[in-house]
């Protein structure tokens, strides 16, 4: 087993606002709305829920992978990542959006954060998270690092998953998609005192308001979009829960891009670990040989294929089901 790192977090937050309201923002959905079929699954063996398996359309995921890109190296506190806001708010018109906003001091000063949660409400009392980081790393903010596979992957697949669920009635537990900022650490090598803030405000304030309680299962997405897919068995996840994810890929035939390497990886599910919250992190952590292309300029889209977040989709897709029937 590879280990990653293993550290504590501390914290160093400023409550500013939060807001919950229908999303008005301005923007249409026409950049990328080309509504191409995806590919239907390799055949199951046996499937793991009644009822067809979920849809995903990979080419608009990938669009939305090249459109978060092309903003350009996205840090927290840069006007890019401001654009980058407005472009996920701009594409969730009309659906239920909470924006989660304050202020963090950190040792390079003072910056803006901003969570986006996008609400798509079930039948049954509970919620199941879908998450993923936006931001770009700071430190490497004066390079043309882009992040596309390490922030923009999963911050377009969940774009994709707003469009699935959206318009349809959830038989089954609410499914809040989050947008979670200022994961990156403010320092390289990786600082743990500094990272994860959007993750840890959410947590805890949720916890103080008696929300954690009714969240079924936190599902974290991470650097998902590697052509070359290989989902780690993460050691920090929660032990059931990535053998439902292992069993949804079985059911659509992708069990051969889960879970072939374990790795203990300190990312944004940890808040969520730490209280007790069932979480697991999606994460391909080889990203090129020995993970080469991981925090480098090289993380670009020409590494990235629709089919992996295709996969990833649908499996995440096909565990919220397992979860709605657990
Ligand atoms: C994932 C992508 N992470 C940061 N960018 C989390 C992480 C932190 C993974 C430290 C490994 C080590
Ligand atoms: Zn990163």
């Amino acid at each position: 087993m590879r280990r990653v790192r293993i550290a504590v977090v501390t914290l160093g937050l400023v409550l500013v606002s939060c807001t919950q309201a229908r999303n008005t923002a301005a923007g249409g959905n026409s950049s990328a709305e080309a509504q191409s079929a995806s590919p239907a699954a390799s055949s199951p063996a046996q499937p793991a829920v009644p009822g067809p398996p979920p849809k995903f359309d990979s080419n608009r995921a990938f669009q939305y992978v090249k459109e978060i890109v092309a903003f350009g190296p996205r840090p927290i506190g840069s006007q890019n990542h401001k654009k980058v806001e407005d472009y996920i708010l701009s594409r969730l018109k009309g659906d239920e959006v909470e924006e989660d906003a304050f202020t963090i001091e950190t040792t390079e000063g003072k910056f803006p954060v901003r969570n986006l949660i996008a609400k798509f409400p079930g039948t049954e009392d509970g919620i199941i998270i879908i998450a993923s980081h936006y931001d770009t790393n700071y430190p490497l903010r004066d390079t043309s690092y882009v992040g596309a596979n390490d922030g923009a992957s999963s911050s377009a697949l969940l774009l994709e998953i707003a469009n699935q669920l959206r318009g349809k009635k959830r038989e089954g537990y609410s499914v809040w998609l989050l947008w979670d900022d200022a994961e990156e650490s403010m320092r390289l090598p990786w600082f743990d005192p500094e990272s994860l803030y959007g993750v840890r405000h959410l947590a805890q304030k949720w916890q103080a308001d008696g929300m954690i309680r009714n969240i079924k299962a936190f599902l974290l997405e991470d650097m998902i979009g590697d052509a070359d897919l290989h989902i780690e068995r993460e050691t920090n996840s929660t032990g059931w829960l990535e053998d439902m994810i292992y069993q949804a890929a079985t059911a659509l035939g992708y069990q051969s891009h889960f879970f072939a390497r374990t790795s203990q990886i300190e990312d944004d599910h940890m808040p969520f670990v730490e209280r007790g919250v069932p979480a697991a992190d999606l994460i391909d952590f080889d990203y090129g040989y020995n993970n080469v292309f991981w925090h480098t300029p090289q993380d670009t889209v020409d590494k990235l294929s629709p089919k992996s977040l295709e996969i990833v989709g649908m499996v995440t897709l096909e565990t919220v089901q397992m979860l709605d029937h657990r």
